[in-house]
């Protein structure tokens, strides 16, 4: 059966119909669906239900699977994150960010699972990188194009959200330890489709290091406000057991925290990626 590939807006993100995620993925289904990441950036497929290690089978089609180095995990399938308002404090993810840029090889992209929603609230956006790249002019182009930027786990997971016990400081401290600012470049090519996308977040991206100091800041403060603009973004509406994929490499997201104090529980399996170039 071949799959129903459905465009939800211009900058990004398709609706996949006809395919069970909870079986064994034929290779032309798998094939279909890397396909359409390529095309769309971040799809979206509704009622599949599926339990950590169908969630984890079905991200390993496309690469190795990540172990996050702070969220829980499905003890049985570490590969498998867990996203509960009631567990952990997720209001991390209500800023524009692409996963784990603080590492050398960012993931490739995740899949995201829909377990328990607030009655209304808690949507989820993506931007696309591409799209914010060929938004900008010739000029703006040409200088970011060779520049690099540093990101820095600590923006986003700062000490306090990491607790106040002894034990909490000093698994923050060796986070920080295996974790030290590094530079990507700020326009990255796709490693397959050879598109080129802006690869700054607001979540990590701390500074462009061949700039001055103000005129980092300005241009980051340009570019991650260029990069979400409403016309280069997709907003989804979650209805329980849908799963979202989405290409890491050339997408940021925001994790909207406007439910509280309702409580919100994700699954994610995030596939590991390479060196952005
Ligand atoms: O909870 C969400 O909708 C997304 C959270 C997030 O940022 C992520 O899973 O990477
Ligand atoms: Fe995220």
């Amino acid at each position: 059966m071949s799959l129903t590939i459905t465009p939800l807006s211009p900058a990004l993100g398709a609706q996949i119909q006809g395919v069970d995620l909870s079986a064994e993925l034929s290779a032309e289904h798998r094939n279909a669906i890397e396909q359409a990441l390529l095309d769309h950036q971040v799809l979206f497929f509704r009622e599949q239900p599926l339990n950590p290690q169908q969630q984890a089978r079905f991200a390993a089609h496309f690469g190795d699977l990540h172990i996050h180095p702070i969220y829980p995990n499905v003890p049985e399938t570490p590969q498998v994150l867990i996203l509960d308002t009631a567990v952990t404090d997720v209001r991390d993810n209500a800023v524009w960010h692409t996963d784990v840029t603080f590492l050398p090889t960012p993931a490739l992209g995740a899949v995201l699972s829909a377990k328990q929603l607030p009655a209304y609230g808690g949507d989820t956006l993506w931007a696309s990188g591409i799209a914010a790249y060929e938004a900008l002019s010739k000029p703006l182009k040409k200088l970011l194009d060779g520049l690099t930027a540093t990101h820095d786990f600590t923006k986003s997971f700062p000490l306090e959200r990491f607790g106040s016990t002894a034990e909490d400081l000093a698994r923050w401290e060796q986070t920080r330890r295996n974790n030290p600012p590094l530079s990507h470049p700020v326009i990255r090519t796709h490693p397959v489709s050879g598109r080129k996308s802006l690869f700054v977040n607001e979540g990590f991206t701390t500074r462009i290091n061949e700039l001055t100091d103000i005129e980092s800041e300005a241009i980051l403060k340009l570019l991650f406000a260029h990069a979400t603009r409403p016309e280069l973004t997709i907003r989804w509406r979650w209805q329980e057991n849908d799963v979202a994929f989405w290409d890491n490499r050339v997408t940021q997201h925001y994790a909207v925290d406007d439910y509280r104090p309702q409580r919100r529980v994700m699954h994610r399996a995030t596939i590991l990626g390479d060196r952005p170039f």
